[in-house]
């Protein structure tokens, strides 16, 4: 099947976000017509002949410890995809998979080598991880594969493959409206199918507080109550057994959960939940901001990322800090702001939002955890081994040039072209768009990053992440069909502009 057919192929199986791979790993896509393998790999050679893969053929692995998710995943997708039982390290054998682990120190992180010949195949890579990236590639290619007598006859063939960036993430929003486990599961197959190994989940916000925090449960019986839509929609929310469940889920993927506990603005549901922590609102944007005079709030919140960061191994919480103009004008009317401001000499409210935001970056450094943050934290002097920036604003190259100069870690998502919630038609009507601009697939194809005035260091940009937000998504059908379908109605979000 060549490369078209086999893209069909897979949308019309996708169930969720079809569009993910067109993101990230498109270069090569066009013009080669026989790659069985997508996002397209480095080096890809046809060979002559075939391996016959069977209920006979057997894994094996000197490293059977540190592979075992991935054998495990292979047998487990192999057994769904094909109906074969494949065995490890069965003695009568006929014919084998073997992955080896290799001690080369030079090897890229994910890196790997995908072999298939008549008599056996290998996967070789420096790391756990690139193995496991071959096992998806191999799956992709058993997936096309005809069969014959009960076996799969894989076509012979070499792939060479390594990723450009570290950081290939996807964020989905589900205080705008909630998801469920099995939706997230979806997304978590569908980002291992196209080997993105970043997912950013954002669990609070305006509508809805979607995590269960022990030593606070009204911000789920309270806070978790309505959606984008539906004020009054019943609570709906993750336990803390569920996100196990699924950071389990992923980590068996090689995929990372990163939490967003926004602040100190997009706090509303918090807020609904825990009043005397509210800095107040504006009539739009109503209990929007966490108090930053108390100190109280400053408790509440390190008592809450305690827990958060027991539950999400990666090391990482992103912290929001966006937007927090839409909602912060009542602070200056606070005698505990003022009182902070005197004390801390501040001058102007950007100031308290800095403090705050430094403040809460202090707490995760001590308890070891680094602070990512929204592009307008670029500025706040946050120690930058600790800090990864998320720059977001694609009419604020100036955000990225800060970023950059102040010598940070950068995660590249510029709403145009990586906002999924935007449309991506002139045709469509429901879903955003920017100033008139929206998405289309060509634009996510041909980004590339805008020119920065200070030079980027090695590793500086970390990656690429495609983030969909959800107010528009109002069921998962929206979700699943990309931007194309549900076309019922503008959708307005008349200040999204600061
Ligand atoms: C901006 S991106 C936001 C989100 C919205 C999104 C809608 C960012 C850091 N803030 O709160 O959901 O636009 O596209």
């Amino acid at each position: 099947m060549g490369q078209n057919k086999f893209i069909a192929y897979y949308i019309r199986e996708m169930r969720i976000v079809s569009v993910i791979y067109l993101l990230f790993f498109s270069a090569g896509l066009m013009g080669q017509e026989s790659c069985p393998v997508i996002p397209m790999p480095k080096k890809y050679h046809e060979m002559n002949g075939s391996f016959k893969l069977s209920a006979n053929t057997s894994i094996l692995a000197a490293d059977r410890d540190a592979l075992s998710s991935g054998i495990h995943f292979l047998q487990k997708e192999m057994l769904r995809r094909r109906q074969i039982p494949l065995t490890f390290g069965a003695p009568g054998a006929s014919s084998v998979i073997k992955l080896i682990l290799s001690k080369k120190k030079d090897s890229k992180d994910d890196a790997y080598i995908l072999e298939i010949t008549k008599d056996r195949v290998t996967i070789e890579a420096g790391s756990p991880s690139g193995i496991f990236y071959g096992i998806v590639s191999l799956l992709q290619i058993s997936s096309l594969a005809g069969q014959e007598k009960g076996a799969v006859i894989l076509p012979a063939c070499k792939v060479e493959d390594y990723p450009e960036y570290a950081w290939r993430g996807f964020m989905l929003d589900e205080s705008r409206h909630f998801f469920g486990t099995e939706k997230v599961k979806q997304l978590l197959d569908w980002m291992t199918f196209y080997k993105l190994n970043r997912f950013h989940w954002h669990l609070t916000d305006e509508p809805g507080w979607r995590i269960e925090i022990k030593k606070y449960p009204l911000l789920t019986l309270v806070g978790g109550i309505g959606n984008f839509l539906e004020e009054h929609a019943p609570a709906q929310y993750y336990t803390q057994e569920q996100i196990n469940e699924i950071v389990s889920y992923a980590a068996e993927r090689y995929i990372e959960v990163i939490p967003e506990i926004d602040m100190p603005g997009h706090a509303t549901a918090a807020n609904r939940a825990y009043p005397q922590h509210s800095g107040g609102g504006t009539g739009q944007h109503p209990e929007f901001t966490f108090h930053p005079g108390k100190e109280s709030t400053y408790q509440y919140l390190s008592n809450i990322l305690k827990e958060v960061n027991a539950l999400f191994p990666s090391g990482l919480i992103h912290l929001g800090g966006d937007e927090v103009s839409f909602g912060n004008q009542q602070w200056s009317t606070f005698p505990e702001v003022k009182q902070l401001m005197e004390k801390e000499h501040l001058v102007g409210l950007k100031q308290v939002e800095k403090y705050f935001i430094k403040r809460m970056s202090d707490t995760l450094a001590s308890i070891n955890t680094k602070t990512l943050v929204w592009d307008e934290a670029a500025g706040f002097n946050l120690p930058k081994e600790s800090t990864i920036i998320f720059w977001w604003r694609q009419d604020k190259p100036e955000q990225l040039d800060t970023a950059i100069k102040n010598g940070y870690q950068v995660v590249i998502c510029p709403r145009l072209p990586f906002y999924f919630d935007f449309v991506q038609d002139s045709t469509h009507h429901y879903g955003r768009r920017w100033e008139g601009n929206f998405n289309t697939i060509k634009t996510v194809y041909s980004f590339s990053l805008p020119a920065v005035s200070p030079k980027i260091a090695r590793g500086q940009i970390l990656g690429v992440q495609a983030n969909l937000w959800a107010e528009t998504l109002e069921n998962i059908n929206r979700a699943r069909s990309g931007w194309a379908h549900g076309e019922r109605r503008p959708y307005k979000r008349p200040t999204d502009k600061d």
